[in-house]
């Protein structure tokens, strides 16, 4: 049975990396790894999701899920794909290219999918079909580390229904707990957890966010695209718009956040310096 949510300890052997939403772009991403010297035998590299669609390389990028140091949480993105192959994982009946018209997978970025179906079937059966199994089961949420070490991984908001004068806008680490004690998230928590962007969109203009909320530990989260990484309610969004960036000056780049050092660094396609900045996560005392 797959775990919805999973749990790993504090790396006391190597360093720890968290990557914004890929998309596809893997060229950038060896470029950030080089720069660090990311060391594969200690070093863990944590994702956000959304591997795929979008950049020039979602097939690589989901192979990543294979090393034994890269740990992601599903994004929306891999939802959507998983959905459209859901069919075939039950009965390995492959899907048609037709199959895939109209569905929200080609109509946010999925479209490199056609070239692999139009490819030997037996291609697909052995290259994509074993992507397509780890996908299914990546968790929702990765808790890592304890207490003051702990970071909790998702894709994009821990964002609770309704906002009211005396709750907290967003789940908890113990609400956390609860779902990883029971492993099952409802259907309404988990479609947050992949597609909800009430506190990143609305950003101070709209309602003002404290950057740390009480009982949540620092969560990494993507999906919701700006600039620069920025903080709301502990929750720490990477997604920098990695893909955009194809466009020269676009002022997008791929984010790494260095978890123990406190550094973000990002690249870009058309710049060929790595950039670090200092980024420190504010933390309830
Ligand atoms: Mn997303």
């Amino acid at each position: 049975m797959s775990s919805v949510i999973k749990k790993l300890p504090t790396n006391t052997l190597g360093k720890d990396y968290v990557i914004g939403d890929l998309h596809g772009c893997l060229d950038l991403l060896d470029r950030l790894l080089q720069n660090v010297n990311f060391n594969t035998t200690c070093d863990r590299l944590f994702s956000v999701g959304d591997l795929i669609d979008r950049g020039p390389f979602p097939l690589k990028c989901l192979q990543l899920l294979d090393k034994p140091w890269f740990f992601a949480v599903k994004g929306n993105h891999e939802a959507m794909l998983l959905e459209c192959f859901a069919n075939y994982l039950l009965t390995n009946t492959l899907p048609n290219t037709t199959d895939f018209d109209d569905s929200d997978f080609i109509y946010n970025g999925g479209e490199w999918i056609y070239k692999w179906l139009n490819l030997d079937k037996q291609f697909i059966a052995s290259e994509l079909k074993t992507s397509l199994k780890t996908t299914a089961e990546l968790p929702l949420i990765y808790i890592i580390g304890t207490d003051e070490s702990r970071f909790n991984l998702i894709h994009a908001e821990l964002t609770k229904p309704k906002k009211n004068q005396t709750d907290s806008m967003v789940w908890l680490d113990a609400d956390i707990d609860q779902w990883y004690e029971e492993n099952a998230i409802s259907p309404a928590v988990e479609h947050r957890l992949l597609w909800s962007r009430t506190l990143m969109d609305s950003d101070d203009s709209e309602y003002y966010h404290p950057k740390v909320q009480t009982g949540l530990s620092t969560t990494f989260c993507g999906h919701t695209i700006s600039k620069t990484p920025k903080q709301f309610l502990s929750h720490v969004c990477l997604d920098t718009g990695a893909f955009l960036s194809i466009n020269a000056n676009s002022g997008f780049c791929l984010s790494l956040y260095d978890v123990n050092d406190s550094k973000c660094l990002s690249v870009a396609y058309h710049q060929e310096e790595v950039n670090v900045t200092s980024f420190i996560i504010q933390k309830e005392n």
